[in-house]
Formats: structure tokens, sequence, C-alpha cells
């Protein structure tokens, strides 16, 4: 009887905390309220008119004006479209598109208020209208239009199911020109396929730069024609000592190319003259004693230093630099500068100051952790805030953009908690509420909106190590820090995005996205 009592006690809570644990709320009716509909970023407006536009197997994508890019851009939305609806969704010119239920891309030049990247979505019962100003505008909406379906629409298998969108019109357009998301490939090396991953991933939230953080103390990740035991042996490991790796020109170039198809601008970092022992590792010539350093797989910073009052040196940067914007169509080029405790300041200044205008000789714009505002800024340069409020101050007083990486709001490697297994904590732990609820503008007194150029998140990955801890470490968090990248301020409250958040669970499990479930959400379980 004690057994039998026990038995069902177990199974009491069993039952109680699977019906707790699967989140109860009822699976969402056919969709006909538009304004109901959880998108994230929060769009600037949405509007419903009450009915419901089907997506079906006669459906067919027409663009208005021929063009490669439009056409490119409605082929990313059938292959978004067509594995779970199995239909076909061509891809065709516009005139003849006279069938009820089709899609419409078009460019209209004259709606400037949606500027480089905004777009309007009409959905009527028989058409669904993307409008933008740019082609880019079209690509940001068609990630709207996969959050509007239901979430089975990520699955790469075929769902039975109907395919409804709620009728009426959204306009949207980003706060900030800047929405980046920062990858550390150097502390842990990652394969191409992962950073595909990724790019795609930052792509749904509307994310629009890619920073590569590409050389480290621990590894040199890019390969370097003129330099070739950079990647050879400096990038022969990795934190811990396993592995490690680089990417050929080729494989670099592919990604760029991968990411620009969605938009999305590649930013290169080589780290200097502080994080470079990979380097010093490969070039005996880069140390001051001229003796090669060792390879180093532990997780310290700040011991290393290129000889800045050596020629050879500024040959090595003028040299990497070169190569790197030769593969870089996008503007900038990241010198880190950060955390270079080795390099006396009368050395780290007029390092930075030949490092920013090789920069410039080659054609790109200059970008650099807060660190660089000590030096004298060229112009257009970007410093990258993370620690130092003085810092950013002293990078708009020379007349440089702020773009606001605060340790601890947007660190992704920082840890949740203090029971998180992955992760640091010297900035703070950030729960999923913490790296929602802050305002660029207010982050550091004098630097305002008009200095900010935008928000990026970095994962640094001293501890992270494949593609599962990249999405638990950046999972939910960085779907957050892009909604303020994205959404008014005005727009942005807690308790309405911890709901829209809980809401969008099931596209995160459709996407196979290793999230951390955090206790402070409530997550639905419906399909
Ligand atoms: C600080 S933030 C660093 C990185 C580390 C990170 C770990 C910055 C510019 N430098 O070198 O990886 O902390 O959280």
């Amino acid at each position: 009887m004690k057994y039998l009592m026990n038995t069902f006690s177990t199974f009491a809570i069993l039952a109680i905390f699977s019906l707790y644990a699967s989140c109860t709320s009822e699976p969402p009716k056919e969709p006909t309220d538009l304004t109901q509909e959880v998108i994230i970023p929060k769009p600037v407006s949405v509007t419903a008119s009450g009915g419901a536009f089907t997506l079906t197997e006669t459906t067919k994508i027409y663009t208005q004006s021929d063009g490669e890019e439009l056409d490119q851009i409605a082929r990313h939305l059938s292959n978004y479209l067509s594995p779970a609806t199995g239909f076909d969704l061509p891809v065709e010119s516009a005139g003849s598109e006279s069938d009820d239920g089709h899609i419409l891309l078009q460019l209209n030049d004259s709606d400037t208020e949606l500027g480089e990247e905004g777009y309007e979505l009409n959905i009527t019962e028989d058409a669904l209208t993307l409008a933008a100003q740019q082609p880019a505008g079209l690509f940001r909406g068609l990630q709207t239009i996969r959050q509007l379906l239901p979430s089975g629409i990520e699955k790469d298998s075929l769902q039975e199911m109907s395919w409804k969108i709620a009728t009426g019109t959204i306009r949207d357009y980003p706060m900030y020109e800047y929405r980046g998301a920062m990858l550390d490939v150097a502390r842990h090396f990652f394969q191409v396929d992962d950073v595909k991953r990724y790019i795609d991933l930052i792509a749904y939230y509307k994310l629009n730069h890619l920073h590569l953080h590409l050389s480290d103390d621990q590894g040199w990740r890019i390969e370097i024609k003129s330099w070739p035991k950079l990647a050879e042996y400096g990038g022969s490991t990795q934190v811990g000592g396993e592995g490690g790796g680089h990417y050929t020109q080729e494989e670099y170039t592919d990604l760029v190319q991968y990411a620009q198809d969605r938009f999305i601008t590649i930013v290169p970092e080589i780290d200097m003259p502080g994080h470079t022992n990979a380097a010093l590792t490969s070039y005996p010539e880069l140390n001051c004693s001229g003796k090669a350093a060792e390879l180093y797989t532990g997780i310290e910073v700040g011991f290393s230093t290129l000889c800045t009052d050596s020629e050879v040196t500024y040959q090595f940067v003028d040299d990497v630099i070169g190569e790197l914007a030769t593969l870089t169509p996008g503007p900038y080029i990241h010198i880190g500068g950060d955390e270079s405790h080795a390099t006396p300041m009368e050395d780290y200044i007029p390092f930075v100051n030949r490092a920013q205008e090789i920069v410039l000789k080659h054609g790109k714009q200059v970008f650099g952790w807060d660190e660089i505002a000590n030096a004298e800024l060229v112009d257009n340069a970007v410093v990258q805030y993370w620690a130092e409020a003085e810092n950013a101050t002293k990078a708009i007083e020379q007349g440089g953009k702020v773009i606001m990486s605060p340790a601890t709001k947007t660190y992704l490697d920082m840890q949740y908690d203090s029971t998180t297994e992955l992760g640091l904590h010297w900035a703070a732990y950030i729960e999923v509420d913490s790296a929602y609820i802050w305002e660029p503008t207010k982050m550091v007194a004098g630097v305002d909106r008009e200095h900010i150029l935008g928000i990026e998140a970095p994962l640094w990955s001293e501890t992270v190590t494949n593609m599962d801890e990249i999405e638990y470490m950046a999972f939910p968090r960085l779907i957050g820090i892009a909604e303020i990248a994205w959404t008014s301020p005005v727009d942005r409250q807690w308790e309405d995005y911890r709901t829209r958040l809980g809401q969008h669970a099931p596209y995160l499990k459709a996407l196979e996205i290793d999230y951390y479930a955090s206790d402070l959400v409530d997550w639905k379980s419906y399909e």
C-alpha cells in the first residue's frame, strides 16, 4: 500500500509537472487579426483588415521589374516556403498575375520613408504584396512573411496543414542602420557551415552585420598568402588544444558571398597590437625579442603585443589588411585594439594611428574597440563601446560614430545566472530580461542617438566549442538585442516582449535552435 501510494503520488506529481512543462495554452486559431501576430523585431505599424490570405499549391511569386537581384530575393522566398508546404512557388515576372492568391515583390522608389531596409507588406485575400525602396528591404520583409505563417513553415519536411496569413498592412523600417552580431572564431574555430547557420539565424531577426573576430592569442583564422604561416601554424590550435583551423581565402569569400546574398555585411577583425600571440608564434620577426612566441591554449588576456617600433610590423599590418580589404566588399576593417595591456600607451597610440592610415590606404573605414579612441581617430572611424564610457566620449568628441556593445548587456558569452555551465561572468550575469531592458542612448552620458551607428552583440568563444553551445548562449538574448536595434524605444516593453517571445517558441523549435528556456518566459509549446 505504501508502495502504491508512492507510485500514485509520483504519477500525480509527474502529471502535474508535465501539464506545467507543456505550457498550457491553446494552439492559435486561424489567423484573422494581423495585429495579434507575433513579429520579432516588432514592426513600426500593423493594421488588420479581418480576412485571411492562403498560400496554396497554385501560388506563384511575381517580381515587378526584371533584374537578377529581385529574382534572387524571390527565389529565397520560394526556398524558405517550399520544404514545409511542398508547393513549387515558381518565380515569374509580373504582368500576368491574374490568378488569386499570388505573391508580388516590387521596388518602389517613391516611398522614401522606407529607406534602405524598410518594407511595406500588404495582405489581401487575393494577394500578398511586398514593396520596398531597396532590395534589402524586400529581404527583411521576407522574414516577416515567415513569422506570419504557422511555425511549421520552418520545418524542412512536408507538413500537412493550411497556410494562412491574416490580412492587413505592415509598414516597417529599422531604428539603427547597423544591427550586428559578432562571432569569435579565434578562441574556438567554427567551420564554414556553422557560420552559415549563424548567418541564417541572424538574418531571420533582421540583423545586417556579422563581425568575425578572426585572430587572437589562441588562433589565426584567415589565410594570408603573403604570410602563410599565420594560418598554417598560428591557426593550428585553439583553447584547450584540440582542433583549431582556419578559413582559406576561397572559404572566406564564400562566407562573404553567403552573407551578402542575405543582405548581411561581414566585418572582419584582425585584433592588434595586443591579442596577437598566434601571429607572434608564426613569425619571430614580429616579436621585439626576435624569438617566436609559443602557441597558447589558455584563456588569459592582455599578455601579447606586436613590436610597435619595428618596421616589419607595419609591413605585416599592411600586407594583412591589404589582402583582407581585397577579399572584403563591405566598408569596414576592424583593427581590434582592445586590452593591449602589454603595449605601453606611448607605443599604443602611434601604432593605432599608423594602423588606421593603413586601413584608409586600402580604401576601407576604420572600426575598433573603444580603446582606439585614445589615439587620433581618422575620419569616419567607428568605435565599438564595450567597457569604458570615457572612451566612447573621446570617440564622439573626435567625430567618430559609436557601436553600442556594452558588456553588461550584449555580451552573449556572459552566463545567464550562476547555474549556467558555459560562459563567463566578469561583466555580469545576463538573464533574458536584462539583455532586453536597456536603451542604447542612455548608456553613456552625452552619447546620443545621432552618435550611435548601431548595436552589436559579441559572442566570445573561450568556453563555447560547437554550434549547439553557440545557440544556447546567443538565443534567446540575441533576439532581444535585435529588437532593440530595430524597434523604436516607445514600442519596447519587457512584459509585452516576454509574452511575444514565449509565443514565438514554436518557431525556435521548428528552426531547431538550441535556446536557453529561461524561467522568466512562459514558453508556448503548440505548433
Ligand atoms: C573581453 S571585449 C575581451 C575579449 C574576451 C572577452 C570575454 C573585448 C574587446 N575583449 O578578449 O574574449 O572579454 O568575455
